[in-house]
């Protein structure tokens, strides 16, 4: 919808979903922008009227207008994003469901580890099925941090001591742009990952040949330890 547009593509664009969850959170955006918009334009129009038709209103009893433009239509449009965006949010949640794939994402001071339902291990590089809803457990360790792969679906904390799951899809095969959203030191900038998505069986094959390096962290201690 959005690609087109200056500076809202690219792989880290959440205005160029690759998924569902992605798709519905976009969707958001540009009815809140038109929304805003049209109100902003209406506000403008009044504004507009009271200078060139002084005393246009004036037939309007001023409790009249805070009560239908101060309450009632705030409270209609806000109360109407609201149930929207609740209903945007609920996509974002699992839900049980059959052929979800799991994935544990462990984010460290500063890189993401990935573990597999097969016990396969990868590093800043995350490996999902294409086309299949994909449940993200993300597994807090040493400081807050944050998932997101901004073209999938939202973002998720990692809280220390804490497992919070989000639920993706990619809808085609692909490499989409992760980061980490929230500040955790000094290497955060750094902090950022691919999610690959893999068509069919290609997932598996792509399990099976991956190796995950030991985390720099982990190396210093067995070294440590020697
Ligand atoms: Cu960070």
């Amino acid at each position: 919808m959005a690609s087109g547009v200056a500076g809202c593509s690219g792989n880290l664009s959440t205005l160029d979903p690759a998924g569902p969850a992605a798709g519905s959170t976009a969707l958001l955006w540009w009815v809140m922008l038109a929304g805003a918009c049209a109100i902003f334009l209406l506000v403008m129009a009044l504004v507009a009227l009271a200078f060139l038709r002084p005393g246009l209103g004036e037939g309007i009893a001023p409790r009249r207008w805070l009560v239908w433009g101060g309450l009632a239509f705030p409270g209609v449009t806000l109360g109407a994003l609201l149930v929207f965006a609740l209903a945007t949010g609920e996509r974002l949640l699992p839900h049980p469901g059959s052929g979800v794939t799991t994935v544990e994402a462990i984010p460290e001071q500063w890189h993401w580890r990935f573990r597999y339902e097969n016990g396969t291990e990868t590093v800043n590089e995350m490996h999902i099925p294409a086309g299949r809803p994909i449940d993200i457990r993300v597994i807090g360790t040493d400081v807050i941090h944050s998932f997101w792969v901004p073209r999938l679906g939202g973002k998720i904390d990692a809280i220390p001591g804490h497992v919070n799951t989000i639920r993706l899809e990619a809808d085609r095969p692909g490499s989409f742009g992760g980061v980490c959203s929230e500040f955790c030191g000094t290497g955060h900038t750094d902090m950022t990952f691919t999610a690959i998505a893999h068509e069919g069986g290609a997932y598996e094959a792509a399990l099976a040949r991956a190796t995950a390096p030991a985390p720099f962290g982990a190396r210093l201690a067995e070294d440590g330890a020697r």
